[in-house]
Parts: structure tokens; C-alpha cells; sequence
């Protein structure tokens, strides 16, 4: 195996007969397998799209693929080895359709299940030679991979765009070429931020339509006296389901990680049972899954695959795009119905209440709506120069010990500064006393890491009222903590957006060969970090 396609990869390189993330060898091969195939079927679907009969099967088939690859989601052999299954029948059948000359081997290749594994030692990450092309046709993927995610959680909620499936099948599709040159594919990972910002955006208005514009809401982080459920991940047609089944039930609803944002939004913030958000980002799961006593239910990344002598082990529950062995699966939603939790429900009534960990509350939900509509506020503080600066610290949380620097880096700004935050990367200072500037919370969270698209609107939003020609000449630093390919595609859609000077960490991504690391720092001054003190001195000056 090797993957590199996270922060936590091994030395910062790659890992190579493990998965920090705890993904074995066999399944990240075989994930590889999965893409080529995937590769494949975007080629052929690009052809029918241009003869005006493109397979809705196969935009599906390649969202739900990438979505399977991305860090911490699927970790089941068995599972991957049926999406490749399907995935070739599937080709095969749009093969019948579609002349090709010159057909690439994501194209021309079949073989039955016995070959996988030999197959997939060939068409990984190190297939392609020489290390910048590598490179950025890896960042490519992963700005895809984040996409599919955000694709799949909208069109869960009834949203798709055929534009956004045309370009990530062209994508895929020029990713099997390898006359592809640097150029071209510099082009196509701007082009790549530029449908992340759409994604992005569909996502929004999906999540909005929906259930409303997030607005400021207090969130428990106690504990009540029923049984609960924990739903963790970012999917909130799966969570809405579940209120609906569990309420009268006498089960209550926890969320977790990066669900917390649910809580802000009006049409799910109505059910009574949405008693609170119970733990941490998604690492500290080993210990915190523990203590909660009830059924957990995954609905997307980040999955940690439990030690096995874990006592929650029987209580997991999947859904959508993720896989784990052991784990309990929640079939996809047929003929209209929603998903059936009857299960995870009579589960939880056998189970004890949550042990409580944490008390008090959180608050959150300023996503661009809610921060525009405290516009006026938000302008004549930082005209006064009661907020001297915004601090854009979105992105993902993570298990080393280098990310403690955000925590530092949160306590130590100055009180005349504001953090904006999305993603699980809040879990690192949001329960930190910041106090507030004139009634506006230092600590302003936005939601999910797909909401990173509500602080670009905010961002745009500022530079119109202050009548700026450059997104960059606003007093904001961003500051981002990556981990995964989501945070991937937010980084391209902020560079699309013309947002410069990026600092990034905890570490560069491993899969920057020194040149592409050397385009991105010249175009787009991207930058790292050093110490929290440095850095604010640095940030402030
Ligand atoms: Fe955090 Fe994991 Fe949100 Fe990422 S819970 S690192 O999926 O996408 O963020
Ligand atoms: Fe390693 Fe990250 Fe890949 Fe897991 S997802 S195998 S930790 S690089």
C-alpha cells in the first residue's frame, strides 16, 4: 500500500503497510482499485454525456466511490470489494454504448475478484512517475474525493447539479491521461476549486432550504436521564430521520463531532429530544464512545475503528458511505421511504443513559445569514477598532500532539480579535471562556467544514460594505487546520475565491512534491506555521 492522502500520514511521507488511520493494507490497495474503476466509468460517462444520454447510475456510482475512499470513512474489504464488483459490471455496460479510440486502462481493464488484489498493486498513487505530476494529480483527487462527500449530502436532501457531476467525470477522466501535463493540471486543480465552491454552495442552500438558516443557539453539553443515540458525522437528512423515529420514544439524540452543528438549525433544533452534543472532535471517540452506553450511528467520516476489547463495539451503526466490520448497516433509503432505525432505537432502550463528561453549553450557529443579519454590529466594531482583526481557523482537529498549537494560538490573540471557525478543528478552543466584543462571541462557529463556504460569503459580504476591490485587503488571517480531503477542496474553493496567504498546518500535505509546494507558496503565498506566539506577533503586525 501507499497512501498519503491525509495529515496523519505516516512521517509525514506516506504509510506504507498501515493506515494510521487504521486502515489496512488490503483495503487501501483495494480503495486504490476502487478509483481506477472509478476513473474508468467517469470516462465513459464523460463520452455519453457528450452524445446527450449520460447514466444517472454512474454520477451516483462516482460519487458514492470517492466518498468510500476518503480518510476514515469505509474501512470494510468486503464492502469495497462489491463497490468494484458493481462498479465494472457498471462499466461494462456503458462500454456498450460508447466508441472509444485509444481507451486508457481504467477503461480497457476487467477482471474477476481474484485478480483484484494483484491488479491494485499497479494503479495507485505511485503509478504515475514523476513526482509533481503525481502530485497534483493526487490533490486533485482528494479536492474531488471532499466534493463527492458534499455532493452525496446534498443530494440526499434532494439536490443535484448536472454541472458539478459533468465536471467531476472530465476531471476523473483527464486523470487517467498521463500526457497530461503540469500546466494542464494546474488549470484543473483551479478549476477543481472552482466546482468546490459550487458543491459548496449547493450544499448550503440544500441544508438551508431545508431546515432553515442556522441561527445563534446555546447547545447542552451535559447530559439528560433518558437512553440516548449519538449521531456522529455530517449528513442531516440522516439525523432528521432519526428525530422523527425516535421522538415519543423515550430515547433522546446526542450528536457528536461534527453533527454538533445540527443544533443550529430551526427545523432540527425543534425537537425537544435533541437534548445535546455529548464529547469531543472525532479522535477522543476511543474513550468517549465508552461512557456513552448507548447505540452510536456514523453517517459519514471520521470513523475510528474500535480497539477489540472496546465495550461500544456491538453498539455501532453505519450508514451511507461509510463501512466497518462488525459494524451494523442502515440500508440507503428505497421507493421514497426514509431509513429505518427501528433497530438502533429498541437498541437503545436496552441500554443505560450516557455517563456524563462534560457540563454546560456551547454556543454556535453564526453562518452567513446570522452574521449578516448582525452586520451593522459586526461593521461598526471593527470601524471603532473594538475588533482590531478576524481570525479564520476552520478545517479539522486531529491526534497530534503538534495541533495543541491551536488551542495555545486561540488563548493567546489578543481580546480585540475574533475567531470564525467551521469544521471539527472548533473542538480545539470552543469550550475555552473568550468572552465577547459588544455581545459578538470571540469564538464564532459557523458549522460543518462544508461550512467554510459561509466565512467565504461573510468575507465577501465585508469587503462589499467596506467597498474593497480585494477579498485580501479585509482584516482577516486565515489560519486553517487540515486533516482530510475536505479540507482539501475548502482550500482550493478559498483559493479560487482569490484569498492569498493561507497559513496551513499542522504540517504541509505530504502529497506536495517540493515544486508543487513551490507553485502554491508563489501564486498563492501559502504559508505554514511556527509557534502560537510567533504567529500571532506575525499575524497582528
Ligand atoms: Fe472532522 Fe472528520 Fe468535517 Fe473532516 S470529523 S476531520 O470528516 O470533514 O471535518
Ligand atoms: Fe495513512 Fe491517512 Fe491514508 Fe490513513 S488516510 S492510510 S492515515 S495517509
Amino acid at each position: 500500500m501507499f497512501c498519503y492522502q491525509c495529515q496523519e500520514t505516516a512521517m509525514g511521507t506516506g504509510c506504507t503497510l498501515k493506515g494510521v488511520c487504521g486502515k489496512t493494507a488490503e483495503v487501501a490497495n483495494l480503495q486504490d482499485l476502487l478509483l481506477f474503476v472509478v476513473r474508468g466509468i467517469a470516462v465513459y460517462n464523460e463520452h455519453l454525456r457528450k452524445q446527450g444520454e449520460p447514466s444517472q447510475e454512474a454520477d451516483k456510482y462516482i460519487y458514492d466511490a470517492l466518498f468510500a475512499t476518503i480518510t476514515n470513512a469505509n474501512f470494510d474489504q468486503a464492502d469495497i470489494t462489491e463497490k468494484i464488483k458493481n462498479g465494472l459490471k457498471l462499466k461494462k455496460e456503458l462500454s456498450r454504448k460508447v466508441e472509444l479510440t485509444n481507451a486508457p486502462d481504467e477503461c480497457t481493464w476487467d477482471g474477476s475478484e481474484e485478480e483484484f488484489e494483484e491488479k491494485s498493486l499497479t494503479v495507485g498513487v505511485l503509478r504515475t512517475p514523476n513526482e509533481d505530476i503525481r502530485s497534483l494529480k493526487e490533490l486533485v483527487h482528494y479536492g474531488l474525493k471532499g466534493m463527492a462527500a458534499y455532493v452525496e449530502h446534498a443530494h440526499n436532501l434532494g439536490y443535484e447539479s448536472p454541472e458539478i457531476f459533468a465536471f467531476m467525470q472530465h476531471a476523473l477522466a483527464e486523470l487517467t491521461r498521463e500526457d497530461i501535463t503540469l500546466d494542464e493540471l494546474i488549470a484543473l486543480t483551479l478549476e477543481t476549486g472552482k466546482h468546490g465552491v459550487s458543491g459548496m454552495a449547493q450544499l448550503d442552500a440544500a441544508n438551508t432550504t431545508s431546515y432553515g438558516n442556522p441561527e445563534i443557539s446555546e447547545v447542552n453539553i451535559g447530559v439528560g436521564t433518558n437512553p440516548g443515540i449519538l449521531i456522529s458525522g455530517h449528513d442531516l437528512k440522516d439525523i432528521e430521520e432519526l428525530l422523527q423515529q425516535t421522538e415519543g420514544t423515550g430515547v433522546d439524540v446526542y450528536t457528536h463531532s461534527e453533527m454538533l452543528p445540527a443544533h443550529y438549525y430551526p427545523q432540527l433544533k425543534k425537537y425537544k429530544h435533541l437534548v445535546g452534543n455529548y464529547g469531543n472532535a472525532w479522535w477522543k471517540q476511543k474513550e468517549e464512545f465508552e461512557s456513552f452506553n448507548g447505540p452510536i450511528l456514523f453517517t459519514s467520516n471520521c470513523i475510528v475503528p474500535p480497539r477489540s476489547n472496546a465495550t461500544y463495539k456491538d453498539r455501532i451503526y453505519i450508514t451511507g458511505a461509510c463501512g466497518l466490520e462488525g459494524a451494523i448497516y442502515i440500508p440507503e433509503r428505497k421507493d421514497g421511504k426514509p431509513k429505518d432505525f427501528s433497530a438502533l432505537i429498541a437498541h437503545a432502550k436496552q441500554c443505560q443513559p450516557p455517563v456524563s463528561i462534560e457540563t454546560g453549553t456551547l454556543v454556535g450557529g453564526f453562518a452567513h445569514a446570522q452574521v449578516i443579519a448582525l452586520a451593522d454590529k459586526v461593521v461598526e466594531a471593527v470601524k471603532t477598532g473594538a475588533i482590531r482583526k478576524f481570525f479564520v481557523m476552520a478545517g479539522c482537529d486531529g491526534r497530534m500532539k503538534s495541533r495543541d498549537y491551536y488551542t495555545e494560538f486561540a488563548e493567546k490573540l489578543p481580546n480585540d480579535t475574533v475567531i470564525l471557525t467551521a469544521g471539527c478543528a472548533k473542538y480545539r478552543y470552543n469550550k475555552l471562556q473568550l468572552g465577547d466584543i459588544n455581545g459578538i462571541p470571540r469564538v464564532l462557529d459557523a458549522g460543518q467544514c462544508n461550512d467554510s463556504y459561509s466565512l467565504a460569503v461573510i468575507a465577501l459580504k465585508l469587503k462589499e460594505v467596506f467597498g474593497l476591490d480585494d477579498i485580501n485587503q479585509l482584516p482577516i488571517v486565515y489560519n486553517i487546520a487540515w486533516y482530510e480531503q475536505k479540507a482539501v477542496i475548502v482550500l482550493l474553493a478559498l483559493l479560487y475565491l482569490g484569498v492569498k496567504n493561507i497559513h496551513l498546518g499542522p504540517t504541509l500535505p505530504g502529497f506536495l512534491s517540493p515544486n508543487v509546494a513551490k507553485v502554491l507558496v508563489e501564486n498563492f503565498g501559502i504559508g505554514t506555521i511556527s509557534t502560537a506566539d510567533e504567529d500571532i506577533m506575525r499575524f497582528l503586525s
